[in-house]
């Protein structure tokens, strides 16, 4: 075991890790694992989901964002009810929105889709872009092949 500011850093994440409270704006499939132009279209499509449905007096599913040593989990803020358990060697690519400090996506290989999701953050989305990246860079360290970027 390891001793020293990383793992000092690493050990927020061990266990249940962080959690951070949060909305889902959407999900979509997307063809591919990163590219910075399909992940920006990609949330303004999803964008205009989100307008189009308060339009009609909906509102985003409430929702935890747990940030842990083996990847990202999606609770139902309101149940507690596990609806998405990501394995982080699973995230190809973590985006900031630079058209809301409160929001950010990620793209997460469910079988063989890539599927983006699109978050709205109670507070800054900054530190939990850094949080995500920081479990997923573990990868890099850990196998030459998978890469995680943020795209900005
Ligand atoms: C709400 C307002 C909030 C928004 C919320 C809207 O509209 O835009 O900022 O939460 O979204 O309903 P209003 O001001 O008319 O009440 P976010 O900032 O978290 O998006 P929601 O209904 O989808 O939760």
């Amino acid at each position: 075991r390891t001793t020293g500011p990383l793992s000092d850093t690493m050990s927020r994440f061990e266990g249940d890790g962080v959690r951070y409270k949060a909305k889902l704006i959407g999900m979509d499939p997307l063809p591919d694992a990163q590219g910075e132009k399909m992940c920006l279209d990609s949330m303004m499509k999803l964008k205009g989901f989100e307008v189009a449905a308060r339009r009609q007096g909906k509102h985003k599913m409430r929702i935890w964002l747990k940030i842990s040593s083996g990847g990202l989990k999606i609770l139902d803020e309101r149940t507690g009810i596990v609806l998405h358990d990501q394995d982080r060697t699973r995230i190809s690519s973590v985006t900031k929105d630079k058209s809301d400090p409160r929001a950010l996506a990620y793209i997460y290989k469910h079988e063989d889709a890539y599927i983006l999701f699109y978050i709205k953050t109670a507070t800054q989305a900054d530190p939990i872009v850094l949080d995500i990246l920081e479990v997923c860079q573990r990868v890099d360290q850990e196998t030459s092949h998978q890469t995680v970027k943020t795209q900005d």
